[in-house]
């Protein structure tokens, strides 16, 4: 079956569609430069594998090192349990004889289940590096990062690195659904499922397990959220063995599997008549289907659920609220330390006009915030990062800091709904960061969105990051090859979220095409004003939306504000943007804590790129930057498609020095990117003109 597939996979990569190198992504394992080889080679030519007892993931790590160290030498290191040479690589865990006493107690301790250590031990007659975890689990995580610092030129001589995740759950979120469509997704079909079924496409699968171990993630959820009636029965005994076998090839890399459910399944698969979360039969169906999941995959993740959302099914046809929903749940898998994930994306999508009190940015906190206290202790809330839905500037949500006593999971959206589609370049890694390091004040000054989702703030068992897949069968995975580069960060910020998203950016760029200088700054380069630029040419201010409704591609100022789903920006011919202040306002800001409270109440003090989101001003209301919000929405759109022509004049500049196929694919992209831009201005542009009436300072062409 792996023959077959690699059969597959290699006839493509010589139809000339994709090479190889996007395929392989970060882990392309290049031949390093002939200086580097030669500084690193004595260490690298002996792999000695130290594990005590039965430690699968000691072999994955083996395996993964010695196939990276032979693809970059161009030979494989031999590996042997004892070596008499002078240099080498020790890989095992910290319980081995061979490693006993690298680290104290108290060093032991602090690396948790998964941390490991990368170092430089000098003995009598020989000096070895270490990769060892306290787990399989880290040694695996540590040979990923040993081999990365061989592919991004770093020094090895001399290492003292001691890592662990910040966060428990470092999690993917598939909306995959079962005939092969993804919703949401741009880089082709499920890798998982087609027509009904299962792929099967198990190479290709391990892949991506691979990939996604590469950058420290340990979880994913294969199907949609939005779950229908193919999907209801993922839990069903005919296609549990299925699933069982996905979960072994991620199992192998480490990575735990999760399903999404469907409410009402004890009434579309049980036959019942109710779901009533409360209801004694309800409980029983759901522990006993539990059990058998369990039984197929003894080590099976737990449930992601979405609720009384957007017409999903939930506790709140039978009068109960998401605690009753989310505990029954919790209670059936509690017995096998499984996890109920229970999304907070909660509001009222068919929001009159009229109504001004309503108001969709306020509704995760208003339905969650009182339930406080009320969920068990293996229900973890999964939050989106802002309040609204993944817009391209949304400021962070008060749910992060708003509760206490719950474990909470921040979601992100790595696939690009509404930053382009995979057809713009948008990194997100720092528009992710901004919501990262958002501080709450929940506890004082420090109380990061970081510190309250990985669970440190308030000392929760639980909690870390689920994103949204931006992954298909294209055979570069992500569509935009750049694209990769989402993905790659948002594990790096998963795993480590004091990360900058320079060094992340400078990482990716260094795996994905190598450390030729003039490549990694432009490419780098690209990749960080990105987010910067798409905004530009889009939503202004942090107003949002202004996309066609449905498939949320392209312009369309008003295509939300008149459209049933009631998602406004106000804009009149007098001004635009949505009063949320406590005082004359929707009362949003009144969710925050204080100090980020006041910051946004006021207008003097509420930053200009959220302005838009917070307050509802005249167009000639002059911003911090000294322009009016008029003249600030034609600046930028000029000068987004200015920026958008120069990502691709950048990236044309690296015409022979990164590969033919990577390069045209990119700049096709590039190129329509900057098309797409320049409607994007027009649209808006003269959208705004005509409302307000007042002429371009600089009178350039509006239509
Ligand atoms: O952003 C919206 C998307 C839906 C998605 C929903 C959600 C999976 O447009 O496609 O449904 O969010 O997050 O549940």
């Amino acid at each position: 079956m792996g023959n077959d597939n690699q059969t597959k996979i290699e006839t493509t990569f010589h139809s000339g569609e994709l090479t190889r190198d996007s395929y392989e992504a970060w882990l392309r394992y290049a031949p390093l430069h002939p200086d580097q080889a030669k500084e690193y080679a004595p260490w690298c030519e002996t792999v000695v594998v130290a594990s005590s007892g039965h430690a699968q993931l000691v072999a994955t790590a083996c395996e993964e090192l010695t196939n990276g160290i032979g693809s970059m030498f161009g030979r494989k290191p031999q590996e042997v349990r004892n070596t008499d040479r002078e240099r080498f690589l020790l890989i095992g865990t910290l319980d081995s004889a061979d490693l006993q006493g690298i680290l104290d107690e108290a060093e032991m301790e602090a690396l948790g289940e998964e941390g490991y250590v990368l170092r430089t031990v000098e003995q009598p007659q020989r000096r070895f590096i270490a990769i060892a975890g306290r787990t399989d689990k880290g040694a695996l995580y540590g040979a990923f990062h040993f081999l990365r610092l061989l592919q991004t030129g770093q020094r090895i001589s001399d290492l003292r690195v001691v890592e662990k995740p910040a966060a428990k759950l470092r999690m993917i979120n598939h909306w995959d659904n079962m005939d092969g469509s993804i919703e949401r997704g741009y880089a082709g079909r499920s890798l998982f499922f087609h027509r009904g079924t299962f792929v099967a496409d198990w190479k290709r699968i391990r892949d991506y397990a691979r990939l996604m171990a590469a950058v420290g993630l340990n979880a994913i959820s294969i199907n949609n959220v939005n779950v229908h009636e193919t999907e209801t029965r993922l839990i069903a005994p005919e296609l549990l063995p299925s699933v069982a076998k996905v979960a072994d090839v991620f199992r192998e890399y480490g990575v735990r599997i999760y399903l999404s459910i469907n409410f009402a399944s004890p009434i579309q698969l049980g036959g019942l008549t109710t779901a009533d979360p409360l209801d004694p039969q309800v409980r029983e169906w759901w522990a006993e289907r539990s059990a058998d999941v369990y039984r197929h995959i003894p080590d099976f993740g737990g449930f992601l659920v979405k609720a009384d959302s957007e017409f999903q099914p939930g506790p709140f046809t039978y009068g109960r609220d998401h605690a009753d929903g989310a505990n029954m749940l919790a209670e059936a898998l509690q017995p096998y330390d499984g996890v109920v994930i229970w999304r907070c994306f909660v509001y009222d999508c068919l929001q009159d006009w009229r109504d001004r009190s309503t108001d969709r940015a306020k509704a995760a906190y208003d339905h969650f915030r009182p339930l406080d206290g009320r969920f068990r202790e293996n229900v973890v809330l999964q939050i989106k990062n802002g309040p609204m839905d993944f817009q391209v500037r949304e400021p962070a949500s008060p749910l992060f800091g708003g509760m206490r006593l719950t474990n909470q999971l921040l979601e992100l959206q790595i696939t690009q709904e509404y930053t382009g589609q995979q057809k713009h370049l948008c990194y997100l890694v720092p528009q992710w960061k901004e919501a990262i390091d958002f501080d709450t004040h929940a506890l004082g000054e420090g109380s990061t969105v970081a510190r309250v989702a990985t669970g440190a703030s308030f000392n929760r068992p639980l909690g870390g990051f689920a994103g949204v897949a931006n992954i298909g069968d294209e055979l570069g995975w992500t569509g935009h090859i750049l694209a990769q580069a989402n993905f790659y960060g948002y594990g790096r910020l998963a795993w480590h979220p004091e990360l900058t998203p320079e060094r992340i950016t400078d990482e990716w760029v260094r795996l994905a095409f190598g450390n030729d200088p003039s490549v990694v700054r432009t490419i780098s380069r690209m990749l960080l004003d990105s987010w910067s630029i798409y905004e530009n040419y889009t939503s202004p201010l942090g107003v949002g939306w202004m996309v066609n409704p449905g498939h949320h591609y392209g312009p369309n100022v008003d295509g939300y504000e008149y459209s049933v789903w009631g998602t406004y920006h106000f804009a009149d011919c007098h001004g635009i943007g949505v009063d949320r202040t406590v005082s004359t306002g929707t009362g949003y800001t009144g969710q925050y804590h204080d100090i980020p409270a006041a910051r946004y109440e006021s207008i003097e003090s509420c930053p200009d790129e959220l302005l838009l989101f917070f307050h509802h001003v005249p167009y000639t209301h002059v911003l911090k930057s000294g322009k009016t919000v008029i003249q600030h929405i034609y600046d930028s759109h000029f000068e987004g498609v200015e920026q958008a022509e120069s990502l691709a004049e950048a990236w044309s500049g690296l015409k022979g020095k990164v590969d033919d196929d990577r390069y045209a694919s990119v700049l096709s992209r590039l190129q329509q990117q900057s098309e797409h831009a320049a409607e994007w201005r027009d649209v808006v542009n003269t959208y705004f003109y005509r409302k307000s009436g007042i002429p371009d300072a600089h009178n350039r062409t509006i239509y």
